[in-house]
């Protein structure tokens, strides 16, 4: 079978409502030229952040989707997991993850577990642990700051200094997880900063303040950020294009009177990528 574009094994949730996880992760991905295959893990009528989501729990499949997969012989230029919402669905995934890694496929883990402090509903500490696990057989890692202090076990603080945010990397480095790592929302010196770190070396990138927080963000920017690096483009840069087409997506969002739970206007990256080209 000629693979006609490179191709993304893409492990995450479906819900119905709440634009996060694949229902952004597939358009932003496919608006980038990728072929999208999606593994979903869960299927939900609306993200967590709503009260009482009818939820699916898909981890039974996983292991007879991924079979089926490899007996036809699909090949993945990447595997890119979000949400999973059993420790049992993560050991699956994770041999799909070595299976493609020993391939030399590029592994991103988006450690989807929580935000601003807290787990996200149904996880606890065991799913954090498994969690780790995973990132060990990363590429690249792209937690948010909640997500980055519960991986690498350090308490949430509600601002960091410089000197924080290296013990955070030391840690997560400790734990020999991904090469490379890209942290967003992090809290240093009264700014909002994204830290891109790789192979332990560290970067404080000040971020531009802008009004609103928006359930499925980090899917908008792991998502983007992926896309760019099977560009071929680095690290930094990536995760640069990334942050700015998010801004622009939180700027559109805000100003058209948009909530956290109904997320990102994420159609806009669309005009971004055509405007930007
Ligand atoms: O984007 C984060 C996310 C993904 N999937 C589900 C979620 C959330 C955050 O609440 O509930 C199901």
């Amino acid at each position: 079978m000629k693979k006609l574009l490179k191709r993304i094994a893409a492990v995450n949730d479906l819900s119905t409502f709440g634009k996060c996880s694949l229902t952004v992760v597939i358009p932003v991905l496919s608006a980038m030229g990728y072929e999208v295959c999606p593994i979903v893990t869960s299927y939900l009528s609306a993200h967590t952040g709503f009260e009482n989501p009818a939820n699916f729990d898909l981890s039974h499949t996983t292991k007879d989707i991924t079979s089926h997969l490899e007996k036809l012989g699909v090949d993945f230029d990447a595997v890119f997991t979000g949400y999973i919402p059993t420790v049992f669905q993560m050991e699956d995934i994770k041999q799909f993850m070595i299976k493609n890694k020993l391939l030399k496929k590029l592994i991103m883990v988006d450690p989807v577990l929580g935000d601003d402090g807290k787990l996200y509903t149904f996880f606890d500490n065991t799913t954090v642990k498994k969690m780790r696990e995973l990132c060990l057989y990363a590429d690249v890692i792209t937690p948010n700051y909640t997500e980055a202090c519960f991986l690498a076990n350090l308490p949430y603080k509600e601002m960091l200094t410089k000197e924080n945010v290296r013990t955070l990397i030391d840690k997560l480095n400790a734990f020999g997880m991904a090469n490379k790592i890209v942290i967003t929302s992090v809290p240093v010196e009264d700014k909002t900063c994204m830290v891109v770190s790789e192979f332990g070396e560290l970067e404080i990138i000040e971020c531009e303040y802008v009004e609103g927080i928006y359930c499925g963000a980090g899917d908008v920017f792991s998502s983007i950020l992926l896309g760019k690096l099977l560009e071929g483009q680095n690290i930094m840069d990536s995760a640069l294009y990334s942050h700015r087409a998010l801004t622009e997506i939180i700027k559109e969002t805000h100003a058209l009177g948009g909530t956290w739970e109904q997320g990102l206007v994420y159609e806009k990256f669309f005009k971004f990528m055509i405007d930007k080209s």
